[in-house]
């Protein structure tokens, strides 16, 4: 059974109609988790995986698993999948290409009658991006252990519509968490930066993921009139945090190669325009394939912290609020993925991932490998986001040869 091949204008197609659900004016999507529109890709999902014969369960945190059964149904199965849920202006790929990759699988198994040894599964896992609920993995964190279920489902969005809540809105609140066998998870994503295709590879087999820390800071000062406060006389906190923002940009700068600082979320109270800004609440997102220099990220950013604010006569409040240390892959599945490349003539390269996953909890629990494959310019969280139907179509191949490698085929 070497070397099979999917349906690439299906799978194509596939990806077109899915991105009409929450389609965005520029071609991206907004799709966030636990929206109605979120439901509206679930179903789609559903719909699509039961006309191919599979029967599909929903978590305790709304993960949903559509299961193609195997010869043996008391081996653990081989699974693969990723996540419907968006940024506010993502792309048409970040998450629904390893979903729908793997429903490709599952359609062309289904094609060829080909019985599996071991059953086989697609998992769509809940909030992966952490945009409307903080932080991101949710649905496979909780999956693997990771987070209760207790906190996940208390978590809260900016309108304080709790997850839980907002899970039994669109009525997909299932039973129980974790521990399904699985022999093997792969995840097909897009890449998501500008290697592999500056490299004029195909297929990117990721060895691993970067670590990652997520910030909530606070920075309180006075509020006071714009027109009779003195200058020296102010506690300015918009003043600190711009600083911050700016070390932040520093911080990342100094830690190279492999250092990532964002500030993606500034809020200034009560932005005002004739009001000195009282308070201002941002985000830091750190990121580095070195679990040591990102602590000496997080050594500098609280030292950052507490200059501004001292220069400012402002306090401050520091949340580490997520963190994840750098994380390998499996060596045997990794090794199964760069096989299915070399079978498949693509050109390939070993990369570790920049972005989280929901692959990197699945390796806590289950040998796990993820495979890439190049987006425009390497651009991502971005609704001009695009790839190939070609490179998308050489992505699934790989993965599908995986996974027949690891699931075995019933003579
Ligand atoms: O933030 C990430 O890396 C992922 O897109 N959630
Ligand atoms: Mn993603
Ligand atoms: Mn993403």
């Amino acid at each position: 059974m070497d070397n099979l091949r999917i349906n690439a204008d299906r799978l194509w197609e596939s990806l077109m109609e899915m991105a009409k659900i929450g389609g965005t004016k520029k071609g991206g999507v907004c799709r966030l988790a636990l929206t109605d529109l979120d439901r509206q890709g679930r179903d789609l999902f559903t719909k699509w995986c039961e006309a191919v014969g599979c029967t599909v369960s929903v978590d305790a945190v709304g993960n949903m698993f559509a299961r193609r059964p195997g010869r043996d149904p008391n081996r653990p199965a081989v699974m693969t999948g990723s996540h419907l849920d968006s940024q506010p202006t993502g792309g048409k790929f970040d998450g629904a290409y390893g979903v729908l990759a793997g429903l490709e699988v599952l359609r062309t198994l289904h094609d060829l009658k080909i019985e599996t040894e071991a059953p086989v599964e697609v998992v769509v896992w809940t909030n992966e991006e952490g945009s409307r609920f903080a932080p991101a993995m949710m649905g496979s964190g909780a999956y693997a252990g990771v987070f209760s279920l207790e906190e996940t489902l208390a978590k809260t969005d900016e309108e304080g519509t709790s997850f839980g809540q907002a899970l039994r809105d669109i009525g997909y609140q299932g039973e129980g968490l974790g521990g399904r066998p699985c022999a093997a998870y792969f995840e097909a994503h897009i890449e998501q930066g500008p290697i592999l295709e500056a490299n004029a590879k195909t297929i990117g087999v990721v060895t691993g993921a970067q670590g990652q820390r997520w910030y909530e800071i606070t920075l309180t000062g006075q509020e006071a009139h714009a027109g009779p406060t003195p200058m020296a006389r102010r506690k300015d906190a918009l003043v600190g945090a711009a600083k911050v923002v700016q070390g932040v940009n520093a911080i990342g700068h100094a830690l190279q190669p492999g250092a990532c600082a964002t500030v993606g979320v500034l809020k200034v109270h009560p932005a005002s325009r004739n009001v000195i800004p009282g308070e201002c609440w941002l985000t830091v997102d750190f990121r580095h394939p070195d679990d040591t220099k990102l602590l000496e990220m997080d050594r500098r950013l609280r030292a950052l912290v507490a200059q501004a604010a001292e220069e400012g006569g402002l306090t401050f409040k520091i949340e580490q609020i997520w963190e994840f240390p750098a994380t390998p892959f499996t060596p045997e599945l990794v090794d199964a993925v760069r096989r299915g490349a070399e079978r498949g003539g693509y050109a390939h390269q070993d990369i570790i991932s920049g972005a989280g996953h929901d692959a990197i909890y699945m390796a806590r629990v289950a040998p796990t490998a993820m495979i890439f494959v190049p987006c425009e310019e390497g651009i991502s969280h971005n609704e001009i986001e695009n790839a190939t139907p070609q490179d998308l179509a050489a992505g699934c191949n790989v993965l599908l040869n995986a996974m027949l490698d690891r699931a075995g085929v019933a003579t």
